[in-house]
């Protein structure tokens, strides 16, 4: 079994689109079910989206991601309402990305939800825009991810 060393792990809103794009990047089909519960996949760790919306789970998100390879945190880009706390980006050693989901929906604003990711303490440079159901900027964002964990993998 991998360890979560090689694991991306996918924190966001419920609803932001964490699972249909981990279905996305692991070439599945793209099917609907609500995150009851942490799920392990080989190459993801998908949280529900409870850790962030309700602040008294958030530790959890914080247990779950921080022995992870990579967190991706996650903002939909038709996102009105930011969830995430001031900087919660460092409380992680590991690298983070944030991930800009939706971007092909009617009304989206990719950098609204960006704004929201850079008050959570990510990095301009490392936020990807993608759309599971189009596919704009899943190569992308597959690069950096593998720039990331792969590179890990490499080096034990
Ligand atoms: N238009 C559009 N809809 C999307 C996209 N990705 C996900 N959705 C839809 O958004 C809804 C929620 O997607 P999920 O992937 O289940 O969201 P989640 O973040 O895993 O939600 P929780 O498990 O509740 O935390 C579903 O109806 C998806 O079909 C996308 O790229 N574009
Ligand atoms: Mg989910």
């Amino acid at each position: 079994m991998a360890s979560n060393k090689n694991r991306v792990a996918l924190v966001g809103k419920i609803g932001c689109g964490k699972t249909t794009l981990r279905q996305k990047l692991s070439d599945e089909e793209l099917h609907y079910r609500k995150t009851q519960t942490i799920s392990y996949t080989e190459d993801f760790i998908d949280t529900p989206g409870e850790f962030i919306d309700m602040p008294f789970f958030c530790r959890n998100a914080i247990n779950v991601a921080c022995d992870a390879g990579l967190l991706g945190i996650c903002v939909a880009a038709d996102d009105n309402q930011n969830k995430l706390p001031p900087n919660f980006a460092l409380t992680f050693n590991g690298p983070v990305i944030g991930i800009v989901t939706k971007i092909d929906k009617e009304g989206a604003n990719p950098e609204k939800a960006a704004k929201f990711l850079v008050y959570a303490g990510v990095s301009k440079k490392k936020i990807l825009r993608v759309s599971s159901f189009t596919g704009e900027g899943i190569p992308e964002l597959e690069e950096h991810i593998l720039k990331i964990v792969g590179e890990k993998n490499k080096k034990r």
